[in-house]
Protein backbone atom coordinates (compact mmCIF):
# COMPACT_ATOMS: atom_id res chain seq x y z
CA UNK A 1 0.00 0.00 0.00
CA UNK A 2 1.28 3.13 -1.05
CA UNK A 3 1.57 6.70 1.49
CA UNK A 4 -1.25 8.33 -0.48
CA UNK A 5 -3.88 9.79 1.54
CA UNK A 6 -6.82 8.05 2.06
CA UNK A 7 -10.12 7.51 0.67
CA UNK A 8 -13.12 7.46 3.00
CA UNK A 9 -16.39 6.50 1.15
CA UNK A 10 -19.84 5.80 2.51
CA UNK A 11 -20.62 2.27 1.67
CA UNK A 12 -24.86 2.56 1.44
CA UNK A 13 -26.60 -0.78 0.30
CA UNK A 14 -30.19 0.43 0.77
CA UNK A 15 -33.03 -1.62 -0.50
CA UNK A 16 -33.29 -5.05 -2.18
CA UNK A 17 -30.87 -6.47 -4.45
CA UNK A 18 -28.45 -3.46 -3.16
CA UNK A 19 -27.92 -5.77 -0.07
CA UNK A 20 -26.70 -8.50 -2.78
CA UNK A 21 -24.98 -6.60 -5.06
CA UNK A 22 -22.87 -4.27 -2.57
CA UNK A 23 -21.13 -7.04 -1.75
CA UNK A 24 -19.55 -7.79 -4.77
CA UNK A 25 -19.23 -4.05 -5.32
CA UNK A 26 -16.98 -3.67 -2.16
CA UNK A 27 -14.77 -6.83 -2.63
CA UNK A 28 -13.79 -6.05 -6.42
CA UNK A 29 -13.48 -2.38 -5.93
CA UNK A 30 -10.88 -3.35 -2.32
CA UNK A 31 -9.30 -5.58 -4.94
CA UNK A 32 -8.28 -2.76 -6.97
CA UNK A 33 -7.72 -0.15 -4.72
CA UNK A 34 -5.17 -2.06 -3.01
CA UNK A 35 -3.45 -3.41 -6.55
CA UNK A 36 -3.12 0.05 -8.15
CA UNK A 37 -1.97 1.58 -4.24
CA UNK A 38 -5.12 3.21 -3.72
CA UNK A 39 -5.88 3.98 -0.02
CA UNK A 40 -9.64 3.68 0.38
CA UNK A 41 -12.07 2.55 3.83
CA UNK A 42 -15.61 2.43 3.67
CA UNK A 43 -17.09 3.25 6.13
CA UNK A 44 -20.45 1.21 6.27
CA UNK A 45 -24.40 2.60 7.17
CA UNK A 46 -27.55 1.11 7.40
CA UNK A 47 -29.34 3.94 6.62
CA UNK A 48 -31.20 5.33 3.51
CA UNK A 49 -32.99 2.46 3.45
CA UNK A 50 -36.90 1.07 3.55
CA UNK A 51 -35.66 -0.99 6.34
CA UNK A 52 -34.77 2.30 8.70
CA UNK A 53 -37.72 3.70 7.48
CA UNK A 54 -39.85 0.85 9.21
CA UNK A 55 -38.30 1.68 12.21
CA UNK A 56 -37.95 5.41 12.23
CA UNK A 57 -40.76 6.43 10.21
CA UNK A 58 -38.21 8.33 7.95
CA UNK A 59 -35.24 7.12 5.27
CA UNK A 60 -32.30 8.70 7.32
CA UNK A 61 -31.38 10.31 10.22
CA UNK A 62 -31.96 14.05 10.89
CA UNK A 63 -28.04 14.37 10.77
CA UNK A 64 -27.64 12.38 7.43
CA UNK A 65 -25.72 15.37 5.89
CA UNK A 66 -23.30 16.29 8.98
CA UNK A 67 -22.30 12.28 8.48
CA UNK A 68 -21.73 12.04 4.95
CA UNK A 69 -20.74 15.69 3.85
CA UNK A 70 -16.88 15.24 4.18
CA UNK A 71 -16.31 11.72 3.09
CA UNK A 72 -15.02 11.57 -0.33
CA UNK A 73 -17.44 9.33 -2.11
CA UNK A 74 -20.96 7.34 -1.52
CA UNK A 75 -21.32 3.94 -3.00
CA UNK A 76 -24.54 3.13 -3.33
CA UNK A 77 -26.69 -0.25 -3.78
CA UNK A 78 -30.44 0.44 -4.31
CA UNK A 79 -33.55 2.03 -3.07
CA UNK A 80 -36.89 1.13 -2.69
CA UNK A 81 -39.25 -1.24 -1.19
CA UNK A 82 -42.65 -0.92 -2.31
CA UNK A 83 -44.94 -3.27 -0.18
CA UNK A 84 -43.80 -1.10 3.41
CA UNK A 85 -42.69 2.68 1.95
CA UNK A 86 -44.57 4.13 -1.68
CA UNK A 87 -41.59 4.70 -3.71
CA UNK A 88 -41.86 8.29 -4.32
CA UNK A 89 -41.18 8.29 -0.58
CA UNK A 90 -38.44 6.43 -0.15
CA UNK A 91 -36.97 8.29 -3.36
CA UNK A 92 -37.31 11.55 -2.25
CA UNK A 93 -36.19 10.60 1.21
CA UNK A 94 -32.65 9.34 0.44
CA UNK A 95 -31.19 9.40 -3.07
CA UNK A 96 -32.72 12.31 -4.23
CA UNK A 97 -31.68 14.11 -1.21
CA UNK A 98 -28.20 13.01 -2.16
CA UNK A 99 -28.05 14.40 -5.31
CA UNK A 100 -29.49 18.03 -4.53
CA UNK A 101 -28.30 19.05 -1.20
CA UNK A 102 -24.61 17.08 -2.67
CA UNK A 103 -25.30 19.40 -5.94
CA UNK A 104 -24.67 15.97 -8.03
CA UNK A 105 -25.78 17.81 -10.86
CA UNK A 106 -24.04 15.50 -13.32
CA UNK A 107 -25.37 11.86 -13.84
CA UNK A 108 -22.56 10.08 -15.87
CA UNK A 109 -24.14 6.86 -17.53
CA UNK A 110 -22.22 4.82 -19.67
CA UNK A 111 -23.72 2.38 -22.13
CA UNK A 112 -21.88 -0.55 -23.60
CA UNK A 113 -22.54 -3.86 -25.34
CA UNK A 114 -19.62 -6.46 -24.91
CA UNK A 115 -18.26 -9.06 -26.35
CA UNK A 116 -20.02 -12.44 -25.47
CA UNK A 117 -23.51 -10.63 -24.22
CA UNK A 118 -26.01 -10.79 -27.73
CA UNK A 119 -28.34 -8.33 -26.75
CA UNK A 120 -31.82 -8.13 -28.42
CA UNK A 121 -30.58 -6.48 -31.44
CA UNK A 122 -29.59 -7.82 -34.73
CA UNK A 123 -26.42 -7.82 -36.18
CA UNK A 124 -24.77 -5.90 -33.66
CA UNK A 125 -20.90 -5.84 -32.60
CA UNK A 126 -19.44 -4.24 -29.66
CA UNK A 127 -17.83 -0.62 -30.68
CA UNK A 128 -21.95 -0.49 -32.09
CA UNK A 129 -22.88 0.75 -29.02
CA UNK A 130 -20.63 2.49 -27.07
CA UNK A 131 -21.73 6.09 -25.39
CA UNK A 132 -22.42 8.32 -22.61
CA UNK A 133 -25.95 9.38 -21.49
CA UNK A 134 -25.21 12.96 -19.38
CA UNK A 135 -28.13 12.98 -17.42
CA UNK A 136 -29.30 16.29 -15.45
CA UNK A 137 -29.75 15.42 -11.93
CA UNK A 138 -31.05 18.48 -9.80
CA UNK A 139 -34.05 19.89 -11.37
CA UNK A 140 -35.65 19.48 -14.64
CA UNK A 141 -38.99 17.16 -14.43
CA UNK A 142 -38.44 16.21 -10.80
CA UNK A 143 -39.64 18.67 -8.74
CA UNK A 144 -42.22 18.93 -6.04
CA UNK A 145 -43.54 22.00 -7.17
CA UNK A 146 -47.12 21.67 -7.58
CA UNK A 147 -50.20 20.79 -5.95
CA UNK A 148 -53.25 19.09 -6.25
CA UNK A 149 -56.56 20.81 -5.58
CA UNK A 150 -60.30 19.36 -5.23
CA UNK A 151 -59.14 16.16 -4.00
CA UNK A 152 -61.43 12.99 -3.90
CA UNK A 153 -63.87 15.07 -6.45
CA UNK A 154 -65.02 15.05 -9.72
CA UNK A 155 -63.31 18.11 -10.25
CA UNK A 156 -59.95 16.97 -9.11
CA UNK A 157 -56.68 18.45 -10.74
CA UNK A 158 -53.42 17.99 -10.10
CA UNK A 159 -50.14 20.11 -11.52
CA UNK A 160 -46.36 19.42 -11.27
CA UNK A 161 -44.28 22.04 -12.67
CA UNK A 162 -40.64 21.38 -14.29
CA UNK A 163 -38.06 23.52 -13.75
CA UNK A 164 -34.96 24.55 -15.18
CA UNK A 165 -32.57 27.50 -13.73
CA UNK A 166 -29.94 28.62 -16.64
CA UNK A 167 -27.10 27.87 -14.12
CA UNK A 168 -28.55 24.64 -13.93
CA UNK A 169 -28.58 23.67 -17.35
CA UNK A 170 -25.53 25.55 -18.64
CA UNK A 171 -23.94 23.45 -16.37
CA UNK A 172 -25.03 20.44 -17.10
CA UNK A 173 -24.68 21.00 -21.36
CA UNK A 174 -21.46 22.64 -20.93
CA UNK A 175 -20.28 19.39 -19.08
CA UNK A 176 -21.65 17.44 -21.76
CA UNK A 177 -19.54 19.45 -24.31
CA UNK A 178 -16.23 19.09 -22.73
CA UNK A 179 -16.83 15.42 -22.40
CA UNK A 180 -17.91 15.14 -26.27
CA UNK A 181 -14.66 17.37 -27.12
CA UNK A 182 -12.37 15.08 -25.66
CA UNK A 183 -13.61 11.77 -27.52
CA UNK A 184 -12.75 11.03 -30.16
CA UNK A 185 -15.96 10.96 -32.38
CA UNK A 186 -16.80 14.53 -30.38
CA UNK A 187 -20.28 14.27 -31.29
CA UNK A 188 -23.15 15.27 -28.69
CA UNK A 189 -27.15 15.03 -29.03
CA UNK A 190 -29.26 17.27 -27.13
CA UNK A 191 -32.38 15.30 -26.34
CA UNK A 192 -35.34 17.28 -26.67
CA UNK A 193 -39.01 17.67 -27.50
CA UNK A 194 -39.54 21.37 -28.18
CA UNK A 195 -41.97 20.37 -30.72
CA UNK A 196 -44.45 19.63 -27.71
CA UNK A 197 -42.93 21.04 -25.03
CA UNK A 198 -42.97 24.59 -26.08
CA UNK A 199 -42.00 26.98 -23.28
CA UNK A 200 -39.03 25.21 -21.58
CA UNK A 201 -37.49 22.52 -24.48
CA UNK A 202 -37.07 25.49 -26.94
CA UNK A 203 -35.48 27.04 -24.18
CA UNK A 204 -32.98 24.37 -23.50
CA UNK A 205 -32.36 23.93 -26.94
CA UNK A 206 -31.31 27.91 -27.06
CA UNK A 207 -28.84 26.97 -24.10
CA UNK A 208 -27.21 24.25 -25.97
CA UNK A 209 -26.72 26.60 -28.89
CA UNK A 210 -25.39 29.52 -27.06
CA UNK A 211 -22.88 26.96 -24.74
CA UNK A 212 -21.78 25.56 -27.78
CA UNK A 213 -20.43 28.42 -29.32
CA UNK A 214 -17.53 27.57 -26.97
CA UNK A 215 -17.27 24.17 -28.56
CA UNK A 216 -16.97 24.45 -32.13
CA UNK A 217 -15.06 21.18 -32.86
CA UNK A 218 -18.08 19.50 -31.01
CA UNK A 219 -20.66 17.89 -33.74
CA UNK A 220 -24.37 18.76 -32.34
CA UNK A 221 -27.80 17.20 -33.11
CA UNK A 222 -30.23 18.09 -31.26
CA UNK A 223 -33.07 15.68 -31.67
CA UNK A 224 -36.85 14.70 -30.01
CA UNK A 225 -37.10 12.41 -27.46
CA UNK A 226 -39.10 10.37 -29.30
CA UNK A 227 -37.25 9.57 -32.56
CA UNK A 228 -34.22 9.64 -30.09
CA UNK A 229 -35.04 6.50 -28.45
CA UNK A 230 -35.69 4.63 -31.78
CA UNK A 231 -32.58 5.16 -32.70
CA UNK A 232 -31.23 3.87 -29.56
CA UNK A 233 -32.80 0.90 -30.64
CA UNK A 234 -32.31 1.37 -34.40
CA UNK A 235 -29.28 3.31 -34.98
CA UNK A 236 -27.65 2.63 -32.27
CA UNK A 237 -23.85 3.04 -33.66
CA UNK A 238 -25.04 7.38 -34.24
CA UNK A 239 -24.58 7.75 -30.45
CA UNK A 240 -21.60 9.46 -28.31
CA UNK A 241 -22.32 11.94 -25.94
CA UNK A 242 -25.88 12.19 -25.41
CA UNK A 243 -27.06 15.29 -22.95
CA UNK A 244 -30.71 15.43 -21.62
CA UNK A 245 -32.77 16.45 -19.31
CA UNK A 246 -33.69 14.56 -16.03
CA UNK A 247 -36.41 12.64 -16.87
CA UNK A 248 -35.67 11.91 -20.36
CA UNK A 249 -32.15 11.06 -18.92
CA UNK A 250 -33.31 8.37 -16.49
CA UNK A 251 -35.51 6.60 -19.60
CA UNK A 252 -32.76 6.99 -22.13
CA UNK A 253 -30.15 5.46 -19.75
CA UNK A 254 -32.58 2.19 -19.30
CA UNK A 255 -33.48 1.82 -22.58
CA UNK A 256 -29.68 1.97 -24.13
CA UNK A 257 -28.71 -0.66 -21.26
CA UNK A 258 -31.63 -2.78 -22.30
CA UNK A 259 -29.90 -2.87 -25.84
CA UNK A 260 -26.73 -4.38 -24.76
CA UNK A 261 -28.74 -7.58 -23.44
CA UNK A 262 -29.56 -6.56 -19.66
CA UNK A 263 -29.69 -3.35 -17.45
CA UNK A 264 -27.72 -5.41 -14.99
CA UNK A 265 -24.79 -3.82 -16.45
CA UNK A 266 -25.40 -0.59 -16.14
CA UNK A 267 -23.62 1.73 -13.70
CA UNK A 268 -23.66 5.52 -13.19
CA UNK A 269 -21.46 8.33 -11.20
CA UNK A 270 -23.92 11.16 -9.74
CA UNK A 271 -21.16 13.81 -10.12
CA UNK A 272 -20.51 16.49 -8.11
CA UNK A 273 -17.84 17.83 -10.39
CA UNK A 274 -16.47 20.88 -8.22
CA UNK A 275 -15.91 18.26 -5.47
CA UNK A 276 -17.32 20.01 -2.73
CA UNK A 277 -19.55 17.61 -2.05
CA UNK A 278 -19.35 13.42 -2.12
CA UNK A 279 -20.08 12.02 -5.51
CA UNK A 280 -22.38 9.30 -5.74
CA UNK A 281 -21.74 5.97 -7.47
CA UNK A 282 -24.27 3.63 -7.95
CA UNK A 283 -26.13 0.89 -10.26
CA UNK A 284 -28.74 2.47 -12.51
CA UNK A 285 -30.71 -0.40 -11.66
CA UNK A 286 -33.14 -0.53 -8.30
CA UNK A 287 -33.67 -2.85 -5.85
CA UNK A 288 -35.66 -5.45 -8.21
CA UNK A 289 -38.19 -6.72 -5.07
CA UNK A 290 -39.34 -9.50 -7.94
CA UNK A 291 -35.94 -11.07 -7.72
CA UNK A 292 -34.22 -10.04 -4.37
CA UNK A 293 -33.95 -12.94 -1.91
CA UNK A 294 -32.72 -15.49 -4.80
CA UNK A 295 -29.10 -14.28 -5.18
CA UNK A 296 -29.13 -14.17 -9.28
CA UNK A 297 -28.49 -10.40 -9.46
CA UNK A 298 -25.83 -9.45 -11.82
CA UNK A 299 -23.41 -7.38 -9.50
CA UNK A 300 -21.73 -5.81 -12.62
CA UNK A 301 -23.39 -2.58 -12.63
CA UNK A 302 -22.60 -2.10 -8.98
CA UNK A 303 -18.63 -3.09 -9.88
CA UNK A 304 -18.58 -1.24 -13.27
CA UNK A 305 -19.97 1.71 -10.75
CA UNK A 306 -16.85 1.32 -8.02
CA UNK A 307 -14.21 1.33 -11.12
CA UNK A 308 -15.77 5.10 -11.83
CA UNK A 309 -16.02 5.96 -8.73
CA UNK A 310 -11.50 5.17 -8.25
CA UNK A 311 -11.15 6.79 -11.64
CA UNK A 312 -13.02 10.12 -10.33
CA UNK A 313 -11.72 10.01 -6.73
CA UNK A 314 -8.15 10.16 -7.78
CA UNK A 315 -8.78 11.96 -11.32
CA UNK A 316 -5.83 13.44 -13.03
CA UNK A 317 -3.01 10.74 -11.23
CA UNK A 318 -3.66 8.09 -13.44
CA UNK A 319 -3.98 5.13 -10.49
CA UNK A 320 -7.77 5.46 -10.58
CA UNK A 321 -8.20 5.30 -14.35
CA UNK A 322 -5.85 1.90 -14.25
CA UNK A 323 -7.67 0.52 -11.76
CA UNK A 324 -11.27 1.85 -13.44
CA UNK A 325 -9.35 -0.30 -16.62
CA UNK A 326 -8.30 -3.27 -14.79
CA UNK A 327 -11.82 -3.73 -13.37
CA UNK A 328 -13.35 -3.01 -16.93
CA UNK A 329 -11.13 -5.62 -18.70
CA UNK A 330 -12.05 -8.33 -15.50
CA UNK A 331 -15.77 -7.85 -16.53
CA UNK A 332 -15.29 -8.40 -20.11
CA UNK A 333 -12.99 -11.54 -19.74
CA UNK A 334 -15.76 -12.85 -17.32
CA UNK A 335 -18.36 -11.87 -19.81
CA UNK A 336 -16.63 -13.93 -22.53
CA UNK A 337 -15.96 -16.75 -20.54
CA UNK A 338 -18.69 -17.25 -17.85
CA UNK A 339 -20.46 -17.67 -15.22
CA UNK A 340 -23.56 -16.03 -16.50
CA UNK A 341 -26.15 -14.58 -14.12
CA UNK A 342 -30.21 -15.08 -15.13
CA UNK A 343 -29.95 -11.50 -17.19
CA UNK A 344 -27.57 -13.09 -19.19
CA UNK A 345 -29.10 -16.38 -19.93
CA UNK A 346 -27.16 -18.30 -17.39
CA UNK A 347 -27.87 -19.68 -14.33
CA UNK A 348 -24.81 -18.60 -11.90
CA UNK A 349 -25.27 -16.49 -8.96
CA UNK A 350 -24.24 -12.96 -7.77
CA UNK A 351 -21.61 -14.52 -5.98
CA UNK A 352 -20.12 -16.75 -8.26
CA UNK A 353 -20.39 -13.65 -11.09
CA UNK A 354 -19.04 -11.58 -8.71
CA UNK A 355 -15.98 -13.68 -7.71
CA UNK A 356 -15.12 -14.76 -11.39
CA UNK A 357 -14.73 -10.89 -12.04
CA UNK A 358 -12.81 -10.38 -8.57
CA UNK A 359 -10.21 -13.56 -9.74
CA UNK A 360 -9.78 -12.29 -12.81
CA UNK A 361 -8.35 -8.86 -11.38
CA UNK A 362 -6.01 -11.06 -9.32
CA UNK A 363 -4.37 -12.97 -12.25
N1 LIG B 1 -29.47 2.26 -7.91
C1 LIG B 1 -30.44 3.13 -8.44
C2 LIG B 1 -31.75 3.09 -7.74
O1 LIG B 1 -31.92 2.57 -6.68
N2 LIG B 1 -32.71 3.68 -8.40
C3 LIG B 1 -34.02 3.75 -7.89
C4 LIG B 1 -34.84 4.71 -8.66
O2 LIG B 1 -36.03 4.58 -8.69
N3 LIG B 1 -34.22 5.69 -9.26
C5 LIG B 1 -34.89 6.69 -9.99
C6 LIG B 1 -33.93 7.70 -10.50
O3 LIG B 1 -32.74 7.43 -10.62
O4 LIG B 1 -34.36 8.79 -10.80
Amino acid sequence: MSQNRRYRVAAIAGDGIGKEVMPQGLAVTQLAAQRFGIDVEFVHIGWASCDYYAEHGKMMPDDWKAQLQDLDAIYFGAVGWPATVPDHVSLWGSLLKFRREFDQYVNLRPVRLFEGVPGPLANRQPGDIDYLVVRENTEGEYTSVGGLMFEGTEREIVIQESVYSRHGTDRVLRYAYELAQKRPRQKLTVATKSNGIAISMPWWDSRADAIGKDYPQVQVDKQHIDILSARFVLQPQRFDVVVASNLFGDILSDLGPATTGTIGLAPSANLNPDRRFPSLFEPVHGSAPDIYGQGIANPIAMIWSGALMLDFLTEGQGQGRAAHDAIVQAIEHALAQGPRTPDLGGSASTAELGQAIAQRLQA
